[in-house]
């Protein structure tokens, strides 16, 4: 991102007796409180331009203000703490099964969230915790289902890759791959069919772009114009895959061919914002669109890949220095005197605490009941019985 200038109206800095420049590189002094700047409004311009296919791209200017830059800070520093402590988590084996982490992806999850409601709905893989988080999750719910707790989102039986808040309007956390994108047309399908005026993001990975039934699902969506963003997280690896070695064209926003596209840098928190704009507007004039969200992956795929193997240390740590989503917006709050060195790492530090406090309650939280184990799996009512693998041990009628 780059500089700025101001909006809105000049004679608010005249009032504040703010030094105002025009001019890319100056800066804003803080000389005034934190309730006159919240309103404020800055136009950042993006620093890698958008570009589209079968469309006319956005403005590269995103209007923001003080208190959205340091909202994004704070939201993508506490997805950022939620992962490293998971990592640790699952190393001291309190989480076990599958767990991908999101760290490096932050401002796809952030941007997004800032531009809709949770009125629209989300849908996306098995790298769900941080989605989750932004759709209005909590830390101890996103905790204790890691840890297969009770007071998990989905109550300790889904997991790391199956977390859920429908009633913000988030439809999982799945596990085959590519499968969440025909179920997240079908939501769109829904809005458009019960005439309510919302969207819905369907979230797969580059990986994922390759399968069979994003095609199908979007001939149907485009045939029917349905109100659905499908967003390619191009974190340019598939587990141990380089996007080279799987894909024949890597230029995923262009992939649905008779279906709009867009590039976005996926590691700019506000393009993405301005893009997740954009393409609600789009789609719910004009039918589906493809945003390819030029992103990257710190962890390995999962906990089992150390995700070195297949990529240089060199790549991982080039891209934290020149593309870290959260560094970015610390240099723009910087840059702007928004707030100090100290007041970020304060930030920091509280962020910290939420998780470790976070953590201790998730542990607090029981195991499911095993009179659980069957409920939440199978419609009510069929008078079935169910067994556990050895067919002897577990024995139930479900419910
Ligand atoms: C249908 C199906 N095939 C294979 C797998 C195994 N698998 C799990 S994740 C993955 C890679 C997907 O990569 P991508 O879509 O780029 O998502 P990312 O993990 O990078 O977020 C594969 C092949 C699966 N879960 N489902
Ligand atoms: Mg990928």
């Amino acid at each position: 991102m780059s500089l700025i200038q101001l909006s809105k109206n000049q004679s608010l800095h005249a009032a504040l007796l703010l030094p105002v420049t025009n001019s890319v590189g100056a800066h804003l002094r803080r000389h005034f409180s934190s309730t006159e700047t919240d309103t404020r409004t800055l136009t950042i311009e993006t620093s890698v331009p958008y570009t589209g296919h079968k469309l006319e791209p956005p403005s590269r200017s995103v209007e923001t203000t003080q208190k959205e830059l340091l909202t994004f800070f704070r939201e993508m520093s506490l997805m950022r703490r939620m992962e490293i402590a998971a990592d640790s988590l699952y190393k001291a084996k309190l989480i076990r099964g599958f767990c991908h982490l999101y760290d490096g992806q932050e401002a796809v999850a952030v941007g997004m969230e800032a531009a809709i409601t949770k009125k629209d709905n989300v849908i996306t893989a098995y790298r769900d915790h941080c989605i989750y988080l932004a759709r209005g999750g909590t830390l101890v719910g996103a905790f204790a289902e890691l840890m297969g707790r009770r007071d998990g989102c989905s109550k300790g039986k889904g997991g790391s890759m199956h977390f859920y808040k429908k009633d913000s309007g988030f439809y999982g956390g799945h596990g085959i791959v590519g499968a969440q994108t025909p179920l997240g047309c079908g939501l769109a399908f829904a809005q458009k069919y019960l005439k309510e005026e919302h969207v819905t993001f369907t979230l797969y990975g580059d990986g994922a772009a390759n399968q069979g039934q994003l095609f199908e699902a979007l001939n149907m969506a485009a045939l029917w114009d349905l109100p659905v963003i499908l967003v390619c997280e191009n974190n340019h690896y598939g587990m141990g895959t380089a996007e080279w070695r799987a894909a024949k064209s890597p230029a995923y926003y262009k992939r649905g061919d008779y279906v709009p596209g867009l590039k976005v840098d996926g590691m700019d928190v506000l393009a993405v914002k301005q893009a997740c704009k954009f393409a609600k507007e789009h789609v719910l004039k004009n039918g589906p669109i493809i945003l390819e969200m030029d992103t990257y992956r710190y962890h390995g795929h999962s906990m089992s890949d150390p995700g070195s193997t297949y990529r240089t240390r060199d790549e991982i740590s080039g891209i934290r220095q020149e593309r870290d989503p959260i560094e970015r917006v610390r240099k723009l709050i910087l840059s702007h005197d928004f707030a100090t060195e100290k007041e970020l790492k304060d930030t920091e530090k509280e962020v910290r605490k939420e998780v470790d406090d976070a953590i201790a309650q998730a542990k607090e939280s029981p195991m499911p009941d095993p009179s659980e184990l069957f409920t939440n799996v199978f419609v009510k009512g069929l008078g079935a019985d169910a067994f556990g693998v050895d067919r002897k041990e577990i024995r139930t009628v479900l419910p």
